[in-house]
């Protein structure tokens, strides 16, 4: 049988590290009874929603959701907000990964409810702020036009901030930077480098202020049709690439900042605790506003996610 498996970036990303590892585990682990299929971002179409129907309706019973997603699911959004996660990237894949967290009631309900099942999250590195401007305070990210992904706590996030967010395709973003259209981004490094983005900007900001993250969800009754032997597999599977996503999303950023200090003419910005925490202050009450928008089930994963974050870190969030 063939596993079809959507992804939301090209080939070379970060995604499509992950998804290549969990083709090669799950095609040994079945012993060749399953062949999975990789289609990137392109292969199925452009546009988010095409991908996530496909998953609900199952012609794509597996795929990665992120930013995009919280118009399916709302309380996946609980990605997108700032200084929650440890600030360590590898203690955040545990966490989000741990049985306290993924196999929550509320968790599991919230995309349940929508014919999906969450299986596992995928830290991609830093989310990493580019400008035409010098950004290091909230006065200077003032009325920015700054490109989020298609998300309200996103949007809720950056007015906080003072800026006005736009929302932006993933693959019209290139020549929308290029023109104009928007003044600022936000990625990964390695997503600033493999999409050229950082050719179209001039000052890259490290805020360390949220972690990408991207979900692997599959179709709900695909996978309740699985034998157990095959829940398990992928269980296992999902176990394994908690470390090795860690390490390839590592290496694929440390790899590509080279890359863009080499060939690219940005100036990189880091911020120093105090700017860093005038952002913190502004993220804070966007808490409350998820959990008025999204809901009990939301508000139940947020509460769990921080009791794992303060358990495992001490309380030192972000
Ligand atoms: O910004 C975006 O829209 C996309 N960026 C990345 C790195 N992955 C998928 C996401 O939708």
């Amino acid at each position: 049988e063939t596993w079809r498996f959507g992804l939301e970036e090209i080939e070379g990303s970060v995604q499509h590290g992950y998804a290549e590892e969990f083709k090669r585990l799950i095609e040994e682990k079945s012993d060749g009874d399953v062949t999975v299929q990789l289609l990137p971002y392109g292969k199925w179409g452009s546009d988010y929603s095409t991908l996530y129907d496909a998953i609900q309706s199952g012609s794509i019973p597996i795929g990665f959701g992120s930013g995009f997603l919280g118009g399916t699911v709302p309380e996946s959004q609980l990605m997108s907000l700032n200084f929650v996660m440890p600030e360590d990237q590898l203690e955040t894949a545990k966490i989000l990964n741990s049985d306290a967290f993924m196999k929550s009631d509320a968790w599991q309900q919230a995309y349940r409810n929508r014919g999906l099942v969450p299986l596992a999250a995928l830290p991609e590195g830093y989310q990493v702020w580019t400008a035409n401007r010098e950004i290091r305070t909230p006065e200077d990210i003032e009325n920015l036009q700054i490109r989020v992904m298609d998300n309200s706590l996103l949007r809720a996030t950056y007015e906080a901030y003072g800026a006005s967010p736009i929302t932006i395709a993933y693959g019209e973003l290139y020549s929308a930077l290029q023109q104009g259209q928007a003044d600022g981004n936000i990625q990964p490094v390695f997503a600033h480098e493999e999409m050229g983005f950082y050719e179209v900007q001039d000052y890259m900001i490290f805020a360390k202020q949220s972690q990408f993250v991207a979900n692997l969800i599959a179709n709900l009754d695909w996978y309740e049709g699985l034998s157990e032997d095959q829940q398990q597999m992928i269980e296992e599977t999902t176990d394994e690439l908690v470390q090795i996503g860690h390490d390839i999303q590592s290496k694929f950023n440390e790899e590509r900042l080279e890359t863009i200090k080499e060939k690219g003419n940005i100036e990189i910005i880091e911020l120093s605790d105090e700017e860093r925490e005038q952002f913190r202050e502004l993220a804070e009450p966007v808490r409350q506003t998820f959990v008025d928008d999204v809901g009990e089930l939301g508000e139940q994963a947020l509460n769990t996610l921080l009791e794992q974050v303060e358990s495992a870190t001490g309380g030192s969030a972000q």
